[in-house]
């Protein structure tokens, strides 16, 4: 079947059930997709026969660079120090391995119907806290949820180390932006670029009587999860806790990319990003049916609104 909703990921599409006879997913792909489209997560085993070694050479590579934290004593990390390394892929050669699975790579592509380049690595050795939000207020994309992030869990996590958890459903709530919650965001400064859009979740949660999963990962699971689904890190309440975790987010090729919470749709001002792919290095600036997105010229080029206007031939 030819898909008439190409702007849609597969397995986000209401035409999904009708499209997946044409994609031979196999079993185990099946309930990968069947979880993604209905709950917005699903939990795999990283398919990768090295990991435990991996997962070993990046704690060792990694746990020096956490400045002001002893990681015989977590509890430090809540007095100040870093709980988290971005982009340790540009360094160590086993977080690039992770984030460029290519088992994890051709299932994303089969499932989103375009092919997926992973942009961005995180590495925590303790449990974030970070309050509930959907990747994507930090990354959108034209068309919108060509996103999602892949969580790996690098011991087990038990219930008091703040795991990762999620509102199962929510990737089909609104996905918000600041045109949703009566918002000028563009140019605007924020401390985290989620804050303006709590009050929203907050009530959508209430709206929707959902509670909350939490994933008690063991070490070698990994959860997907789309773009717009609600999660967070749980409270951690054994400071004494580490919880060696790797995200990697992903886009998906031929969109246009940007960050909806420095962006206003409404007057064309977009806060267009040019993720780099960590499998090769290709800058990805946006592109939209295989046509570039005009550059912003210095001095009196384009401006983004008569670039999109062109995009769009008008
Ligand atoms: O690991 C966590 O607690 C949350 C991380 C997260 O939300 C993200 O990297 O997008
Ligand atoms: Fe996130």
């Amino acid at each position: 079947m030819t898909n008439p909703l190409p702007g849609i990921p597969l397995i986000e599409s209401p035409l999904f059930p009708s499209l997946q006879a044409s994609l031979n997913l196999t079993a185990g792909e099946a309930r990968i997709a069947q979880s993604l489209a209905t709950n917005g997560f699903a939990v795999i085993d990283f398919p990768d026969a090295e990991l435990d070694s991996r997962i070993a050479r990046i704690k060792a590579n990694l746990a020096p660079r956490f400045v002001g934290v002893d990681l015989n004593d977590p509890a430090s990390v809540k007095a100040g120090g870093d709980r988290r390394i971005q982009d340790a892929w540009t360094f160590d050669e086993d977080v690039k391995a992770i984030a460029c699975n290519q088992v994890v790579l051709d299932l994303l592509g089969k499932l989103y119907g375009r092919d997926a380049f992973p942009f961005q690595t995180l590495n925590f050795p303790v449990g974030t806290q970070q309050e509930a939000h959907t990747d994507l207020v930090h990354f959108s994309s034209l068309p919108e949820r060509f996103m999602c992030g892949v969580w790996l869990a690098m011991e087990d996590i038990d219930a008091d180390a703040g795991p990762l958890h999620y509102w199962p459903g929510s990737h089909r709530w609104p996905a918000l932006n600041n045109l949703l919650i009566g918002r000028q965001g563009y140019g605007s400064k924020l401390d985290s670029a989620q804050d303006p859009f709590a009050v929203a979740w907050r009530a959508l949660v209430a709206a929707h009587q959902v509670e909350p999963q939490t994933f008690l990962a063991r070490k070698g699971q990994a959860l997907i999860w789309t773009a717009n689904l609600l999660h967070g890190g749980g409270w951690q309440s054994d400071p004494h806790r580490t919880r060696w975790s790797q995200v990697t987010h992903y886009y998906f090729t031929d969109c246009i990319y940007y960050t909806p919470a420095f962006s206003d749709e409404a007057f064309g001002r977009l806060d267009v990003r040019n993720p780099v792919s960590i499998v090769d290095g290709t800058v990805h600036a946006g592109r939209h049916l295989g046509q570039d997105l005009p550059r912003r010229k210095k001095g009196g080029g384009l401006g983004p609104r008569r670039a999109l206007a062109r995009l769009l031939g008008r």
